[in-house]
């Protein structure tokens, strides 16, 4: 029986935690080895011929020495099981100038030769056929992100034409573009003679659920393609790449595997409390089965990625508790730890009037929350004026007319009287009565 296992966008790389505390980060770069080991595991267990990767394998281009290592580490389990590793560039791999550095390039020299028939990267359309464990044949054609216009007949380098030209013409060209590599796919698919073709696409797709690649790209020139234009393709299964979210798309033998660990907040596993269920993240087992390939996506157990909102705009009925514990206590209901083995990275997003900002302690509060078990916490403060009345003149005397004004501060009750109190005290100070 023919089975595959399809994955994408592993981003491994330090990189990518930058701003954590160096504890966490650490803790987070293992969660993508983790990952890995999870996918390796799989593989093994269920004795596949190969594991099809569509795309970014480094978070970038040239990645750290731990990052390449850890890599080499799965490719050598992968080829040592005699399982084939099929790779296709994505736009993190892809090099700014090519030709240039490009590391995955560099791993097939380095192998025996009875390792080298195993590791295939492809980095432009082109189409690879191996033979299974059973000696079966199985076609693959490759669509790597953004293959240079060089390779096709009089076409120059892509950014290079969208740099000089207009809105119109860059759709014009985009639309072309597309066609062009449509048209050579079907032809690379047509000449494969194998029992089952497999199309591996690093690819944009309209209408596909954006998870968190879209902080990577974005560029207004990007080849997208329509979900028939891919779907429709004359293939027995579609491996993609580049959208993080696992998803069918199109139809139910036309994947994205999405990402296998949660790269940022784009893809929440909670939101107060609510479970976000399309960020799960997996691996896809393509299976025989009838004569036919059937996709069955395998979980992965990743670390949860958690937001909290806490919102103390209105400090006169919904003021800062006055007891750290309390808000502990909402944000922990609010970002349960599943988990105890890989507890929640969590962001809090706090909306809060100026006049209360003091009254939030976030270093105690997650000092607390560290305590409890979480891997860290992040705080993103929102402050905003409060509509503190104006001081008119009038004829009452200075002290009446100071408790109007406290009065009309939205502040709550028990804090009303202390600050008046306060206020009074200073008042009598500076006048000296
Ligand atoms: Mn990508």
């Amino acid at each position: 029986m023919i089975k595959i296992l399809h994955t994408a966008d592993l981003h491994i790389g330090e990189d990518l935690f930058a701003t954590m505390n160096s504890k966490a980060a650490e803790e987070r770069y293992k969660d993508i080895i983790d990952s890995l080991n999870q996918i390796s595991d799989i593989a093994i267990k269920e004795g596949i011929d190969a594991v099809v990767i569509a795309g970014d394998i480094f978070n970038r281009v040239l990645p750290s020495g731990t990052a390449s290592l850890n890599f080499s580490e799965f490719v050598k389990k992968m080829l040592d099981n005699k399982t084939h590793v099929i790779i296709i560039r994505g736009n993190h791999d892809r090099p700014a100038v090519e030709g240039t550095s490009e590391l995955l390039k560099t791993y097939r020299i380095l192998l025996s030769k009875a390792q080298e028939n195993y590791f295939h990267y492809l980095s432009k359309i082109e189409s690879l056929v191996i033979t299974t464990k059973e000696h079966r044949r199985i076609g693959f054609v490759a669509l790597p992100y953004y293959p240079t216009g060089e390779e096709y007949d009089g076409t120059q380098n892509i950014t290079e034409i969208f740099g000089r030209s207009g809105e119109v013409q860059k759709r014009a060209y985009t639309d072309y573009f597309r066609k062009v590599i449509l048209d050579k796919i079907e032809k690379e698919c047509s000449k494969i003679d194998a029992e089952y073709k497999i199309l591996m696409a690093h690819v944009p797709i309209t209408g596909s659920i954006p998870g968190s690649e879209r902080i990577f790209y974005g560029s207004k020139s990007e080849v997208v393609y329509g979900t028939n234009e891919i779907c429709k393709l004359p293939f027995d299964y579609v491996a993609l790449g580049h959208f993080h979210v696992m998803q069918m798309v199109g139809a139910p033998n036309c994947r994205y595997s999405g990402s296998i660990f949660r790269l940022t907040f784009d893809e929440p596993s909670y939101i107060d409390g609510r479970k976000v269920s399309k960020s799960e993240k997996g691996v896809i087992l393509v299976e025989e089965k009838d004569k036919k390939l059937l996709p069955r996506p395998i979980a992965l157990r990743t670390r949860d990625l958690c937001i909290v909102h806490l919102d103390y705009l209105d400090a006169k009925f919904n003021p800062v508790p006055r007891d750290v514990e309390e808000i502990v206590d909402s944000i922990r209901q609010k970002a349960p730890i599943m988990d105890a083995g890989k507890p929640p990275y969590v962001r809090v997003v706090v909306k809060i009037v100026d006049i209360q900002r003091k009254m939030f302690d976030e270093y105690s509060v997650r000092e607390k929350l560290l305590r409890k078990g979480y891997l860290d916490v992040k705080f993103e403060m929102t402050t905003e004026q409060s509509n503190i009345p104006k001081i008119t003149a009038t004829s009452l005397p200075v002290e009446e007319s100071l408790s109007k004004y406290v009065e009309n501060l939205r502040l709550p009750s028990e804090m009303r009287e202390d600050v008046l109190k306060e206020a009074l005290k200073i008042l009598k100070e500076v006048s000296g009565k």
